[in-house]
Formats: C-alpha cells, structure tokens, sequence
C-alpha cells in the first residue's frame, strides 16, 4: 500500500514540473510545440500555433500567432514576424523568441507596452527555422562544428546546406519555379512569406553583434549595396542597435568592426551573402527584413540566456513598434469596394509594395515630405502629395 501511494505521488510530481518546464531555456524541439499548444489554450483569441511546414527529419517549424484578435485580424493591422536559429547552432534568437512569447501573453491587460503592441500589431514568433540543426548541435560551442566534409553540421539543416545560401538570389540566375532545388525547410518559409502580408521582419543570428540590413549581395567590386529604401533599413537597424545595451558599441566581438556606424552594417559591405533570407522578403513580397547577430558565442551556455533576454528586452520591444513607420490605407473604389494587388509606389524610390485582398497596404518610410501614386490594372491611376509623414503617420 505504502509503495503504491509512493508511487502516485511521485507520478503527480513529475507531471508538475513538465508543466512548469516550459519556461525552461534550450527545452527540446518537441516539448516547443506542446508548450506553444498549451499557450494558446490558456490565451484563448491571442495565441494561435500555425506550423509553417516540416524539416527533413519531420520536426514541425511553428510559428505562434500573438495579438489581441488572432481569430480575425483587423484591418490595417500590420504583420510582423522574428524569426530565429535559421542556422540551427545560433541559438539565443531562438530562445529570445520564446521568452517574448511568454512575456507577451503573461503581461498583456497588465503592462500597457505589451497591450498596445498586441491590439496594434499581428505578431508571429518562429523560435527555429532549422529544427533539425538545432538538435545537431552542442550547447556551449561558441563557434559552428566542422566535419571532415567542410559541412557546418547544425548551421546547416540535415542534407548540410546552408539556409542563408539557399533563397533565390537577385543578381543570378533562377529557375521560372523558383522553388525548384530548393530544401523543405527554405520551401516552407519562401511560401509563408509570399502567401502573407507581412510588413515588417527581423531574422536572428549568432557569431557577432550588429544589426545588418540589405541588400546582402552586390554587384562585382560593389562594397556597399544599397537598396532603394536604404535610408528606412538604416534607421530600423538603428532602432534595435540604439536600443540594445552593448550592440551599438560596434566592437563587441572579434573581428567586429562597426563603431563608426554604432552597430549596424550594410549586408554586403560586411561580406556578400548569395541566396540570404532578408534580400528574398524585399525582392518577392512586401515584407522588409533586416538580420540580428545577437551574440558572439553562437550557442552559449544557457546560464547566458538571461542576460541575452536583459541585453535585447529594449531593443525587441522597440523595432516591433516600428512596422508603424511611414503610411498605411486602404485601396478601394469610390463604392467601397477594396482594389486588391494596387501598385503602391513612392516618387524617387524604386520600391513598389501591392495592396492585400482587402485593398490594405502598409509602406514604411522614415519622416518626410513624399508623392505617393497608386495603379492597378484596368483603373485610372490616383497621385496623392502627402503633406509630411511624421513618425507614425497614418493616410
Ligand atoms: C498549461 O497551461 C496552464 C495554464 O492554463 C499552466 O498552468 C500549465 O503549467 C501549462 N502547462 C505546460 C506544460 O506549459
Ligand atoms: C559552458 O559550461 C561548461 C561547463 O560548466 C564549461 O566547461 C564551458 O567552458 C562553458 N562554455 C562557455 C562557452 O561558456
Ligand atoms: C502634387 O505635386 C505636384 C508637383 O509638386 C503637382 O504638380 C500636383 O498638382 C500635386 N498633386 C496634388 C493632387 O496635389
Ligand atoms: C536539442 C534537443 O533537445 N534536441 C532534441 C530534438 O529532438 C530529438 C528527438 O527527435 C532529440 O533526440 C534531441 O535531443
């Protein structure tokens, strides 16, 4: 009797602290998924888990929805998405994005900051692109493991390649399918970004610590290699640089050489990158994204982790606000209907965003005076002077 009622309550133990492991750092890629579930049943209407697809090894990719409407997004609310350990051995942006959504929901209604950014924002949180290199690696190894093959085991997902390589690259040829050859785990998200909305997106890093911005690659001799947006790339990068307490030092790890611009770079001044993720989300959707190297060891131990959360809380917080940057409306005929797919261009810069089925379109721009015209097939096209676009200006 007595072995029996020992062995009930060391049951009813070990399902407590399964529960209370959620919150733990590094937790395995299949107890992720599990805690992200049960985040949504106890957030009802502010968390929803959407898996983007699966890698290699079948380990699902999630990503966990969080704002104040997630059933149905109000219009004009913008998109927004961090994503993390592309590279499956650069972990803390990982577990950065899974800290945000515990501190997210657990404080909204309490901490005004984190309520207004989820009435305001639609924000998607997808902790590790690469699962299966995750799993790969080995907490503690500051620098990535080479095998005798040259292969990066954990930067790159299970048929070792490199996630950051494998996008479809501007200034070189692709496929007219422009999915053909590519890895599931790329697939996945180059299909999760087309098919959504997003305005506004950071990827996170290891191994340095700057924000960089694109373009990512250049032509030959081409050090710095500027977008059109180049100045609204350089003031988001600002944001989380200023915002976060050593990056904009610039010097912060070996080889690190960016105090003159404190703590933010142009992708392909620092070193060109073919095939980069933030490039793609600016030439095939909407979305501006620019990369985070959040520390110099790309797995640390995770005695480290706390302080990562305390060096980056400002910064998080600060860039997600601004995907409210520049001008948003809506797109629609004088009945109301909305214009789906309406060209959205500003004079000067060679950038075009494309309006949602709900007519909806968001453009992000730094303070000043800009002509915005707006076409779509088969109407007449409509040019508007913008009095002055302040801070977070609205049409
Ligand atoms: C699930 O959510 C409940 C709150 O509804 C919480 O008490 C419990 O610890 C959570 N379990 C896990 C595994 O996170
Ligand atoms: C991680 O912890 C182990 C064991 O405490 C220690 O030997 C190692 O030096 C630590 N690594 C780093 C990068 O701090
Ligand atoms: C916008 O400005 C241009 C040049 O400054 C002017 O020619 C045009 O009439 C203005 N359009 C509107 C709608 O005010
Ligand atoms: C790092 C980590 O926890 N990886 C785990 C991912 O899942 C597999 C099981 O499929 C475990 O073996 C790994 O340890």
């Amino acid at each position: 009797m007595i072995v029996i009622y020992g062995l009930l309550v060391h049951l009813l133990f070990a399902s407590i602290s399964a529960e209370t492991d959620c919150k733990r750092t590094y937790i395995d890629n299949e107890s992720l998924g599990k805690c992200f579930k049960n985040l949504t049943l106890a957030h009802q209407g502010r968390a929803k888990l959407h898996s983007i697809g699966t890698s290699i090894r079948g380990r699902p990719i999630w990503a966990l929805e969080v704002s104040s409407d997630v059933d149905s997004r109000r219009l004009l609310k913008p998109m927004f998405k961090y994503v993390g350990n592309l590279h499956g051995d650069e972990t803390v942006g990982r577990e950065l994005i899974h800290k945000l959504a515990y501190y997210l929901l657990e404080n909204y209604e309490r901490d005004p900051v984190v309520t207004e950014l989820m009435d305001n924002i639609d924000i998607f949180l997808v902790p590790s692109l690469n699962p299966d290199g995750f799993a790969d690696s080995q907490e503690g190894s500051c620098k990535s493991i080479e095998m005798t093959n040259s292969v990066l085991k954990g930067r790159t997902n299970s048929n070792g390649v490199d996630l950051n390589r494998d996008f479809p690259e501007r200034l070189k040829y692709s496929p007219a399918n422009i999915f053909n050859g590519r890895q599931p785990e790329t697939v996945h998200i180059m299909k999760w970004i087309m098919a959504n909305p997003f305005v506004l997106s950071a990827s996170l890093h290891g191994g340095s610590v700057v924000a960089s911005y694109p373009y990512d690659s250049g032509y030959k001799d081409e050090e710095y290699s500027k977008t059109p947006d180049d100045s609204v790339f350089k003031a988001l990068s600002h944001v989380y640089a200023d915002n976060h307490k050593h990056m904009f030092r610039g010097d912060l790890c070996e080889g690190d050489s960016f105090s003159a611009n404190r703590g933010i770079t142009n992708g392909n001044q620092w070193y060109t990158v073919d095939g980069g993720m933030q490039d793609f989300n600016y030439e095939h959707s909407n979305c501006f994204e620019i990369t985070i190297e959040l520390s110099c060891c790309k797995y640390p131990n995770r005695s480290e982790i706390n302080k990562e959360w305390d060096n980056n809380f400002h910064s998080l917080i600060s860039f997600m606000r601004t995907v409210h940057w520049g001008v948003k409306g809506v797109i629609s005929m004088e009945n109301g209907n909305p214009v789906a797919q309406a060209a959205v261009e500003i004079t000067g810069i060679s950038h075009t965003v494309f309006s949602t089925e709900q007519g909806e379109y968001w453009r992000l721009l730094t303070p000043g005076h800009y002509t915005m015209k707006v076409s779509a097939p088969r109407y007449p096209i409509v040019q508007d002077n913008m009095s002055e676009v302040g801070a977070d200006a609205k049409l």
